[in-house]
């Protein structure tokens, strides 16, 4: 089965002020589809693998997918896996934002505050050059911030995507310009913390 943009928890507008609404929409309308569909595309030479979920397709450095598509299938394959992801660690629900459960135990834990976290994660992102992401992911049941380029996922070094921000200037140009710092600041505030939870959760029983 093909590839299809999952459906967008909440509006377009119901992020503001923090993310504005023409950058959901462009976001998910035009960006995640053309990720979409360059997967589905470079898919149809080898439908086989139209049976696998884009995470299977991505795991181990690509290894199920042919090499005349790899290139394709791991920046769209990515783009595709990264942002389905994106939209679910976000919320316009005031209650879900709380920072709190297993996972804000664990963060502290691990990073001494929430505090402490939120300004390496921060960091990371605000240095993370040109187009990619920052993640918190768990790599052997540890607890890890680190910085991918372009639309490469954790999944394919075998970590687990916990939380996740886009930096590309695409997911903040249109309200921030080259203010990613402001953006990022912003961004805290619609984190889907009871979201992330259940994904810690579901990720540290595997
Ligand atoms: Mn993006």
């Amino acid at each position: 089965m093909k590839h299809e943009l999952p459906k967008l928890p909440y509006a377009y507008d119901s992020l503001q002020p923090h993310i504005d609404a023409k950058t959901m929409e462009i976001h998910y309308t035009k960006h995640h589809q053309a990720y979409l569909d360059k997967l589905n595309a470079a898919l149809e030479k080898h439908s086989k693998l139209f049976e696998k979920k884009v995470e299977e397709l991505l795991a181990d450095d690509l290894k199920a997918v042919p090499e005349e598509i790899k290139a394709v299938v791991r920046n769209h394959g990515g783009g595709h896996a990264n942002h389905s992801f994106f939209w679910e660690i976000m919320t316009p629900d005031i209650k879900a934002r709380e920072f709190k459960g297993d996972i804000a135990q664990a963060i502290k834990d691990e990073f001494g505050s929430y505090e402490k976290f939120q300004e390496k994660f921060s960091e990371t992102a605000l240095n993370r050059f040109g187009s990619g992401w920052t993640w918190l992911v768990l790599n052997n049941e540890k607890l890890e911030i680190v910085s991918t380029a372009n639309q490469d996922s954790p999944l394919m070094e075998g970590k687990i995507p916990i939380l996740g921000l886009d930096v590309w200037e695409h997911s903040y140009y249109l309200k921030y310009q080259n203010k990613r710092t402001d953006y990022i600041k912003e961004w805290w505030n619609v984190v889907n913390w009871k979201k992330v939870n259940e994904i810690y959760q579901g990720a540290i029983k595997k």
